[in-house]
């Protein structure tokens, strides 16, 4: 395997480093089902981004209608309500990216032409799926570390949204599976929910997710 990098600057110039691309969608920004607050201003940092990585991989969270991390899909439950499903507690969500439906296009003025890759998740009407390695029962794999692995690239850098889920779940799989895991933490935004974001900054932290600002991969 090509050496991980410990600084973040040379990672993100090496052939060997991927560009992950969060959940850059249409519900996820302001005005959508669920819009994180901001969410439209890391579109155009993402365009920055992508022209200096060989490989870029776009993620599209991709819900049949009815899935079960829907609220609508709960009588009685409301959005933001947590349950615990056989895979583990669940925050309930209003409906949002559904297949094929507006909600779930690319943000417009997404301008990455070389992405190579669209991982799409969630996709299983009964798991859900924040991060773009594994499920939420945290052994159906996407496909993308063998992907990845494939391709020789042993770093990995994400961006996008939110932060505080899919954003830090695929950076504590990235990070599980033995890839140099950074996080652009000024390109992302964050829902936060139950304290969400405090403990995906500490879960990162903690597995050694390094945590770099734009200026930082600049150049
Ligand atoms: C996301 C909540 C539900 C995300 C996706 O992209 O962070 N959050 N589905
Ligand atoms: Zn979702």
């Amino acid at each position: 395997m090509p050496e991980t990098h410990a600084v973040p600057s040379d990672a993100a110039r090496a052939p060997s480093t991927a560009l992950v691309i969060v959940d850059l969608q249409v519900d996820f920004l302001p005005g959508g089902r669920l819009a994180v607050p901001d969410g439209d201003a890391v579109v155009p940092l993402a365009n920055r981004l992508a022209r200096r990585f060989e490989t870029v991989v776009l993620t599209q969270d991709w819900h049949p209608a009815g899935h079960i991390s829907f609220a609508s899909s709960h009588p009685g439950h409301a959005p933001f309500d947590v349950i615990t499903l056989p895979y583990g507690p669940q925050v309930l969500w209003p409906d949002h990216c559904v297949q094929g439906e507006p909600g779930a296009d690319f943000a417009p003025g997404l301008d990455v032409p070389h992405a190579q890759l669209i991982i799409r998740k969630g996709h299983h009407a009964r798991v859900d799926s924040y991060s773009t390695f594994y499920e939420a029962d945290r052994r159906t794999s996407t496909g993308l570390t063998g992907y990845l692995r494939a391709r020789g690239i042993a770093n990995v850098v994400l961006m996008g949204l939110a932060l505080d889920f899919c954003v830090a779940w695929s950076a504590l799989d990235a990070a599980r599976d033995g890839f140099g895991t950074t996080v652009v933490e000024d390109a992302c935004r964050a829902i936060d929910t139950h304290g969400s974001l405090h403990h995906a900054l500490e879960d990162m932290a903690r597995a050694g997710v390094h945590s770099v600002r734009m200026a930082d991969l600049a150049g």
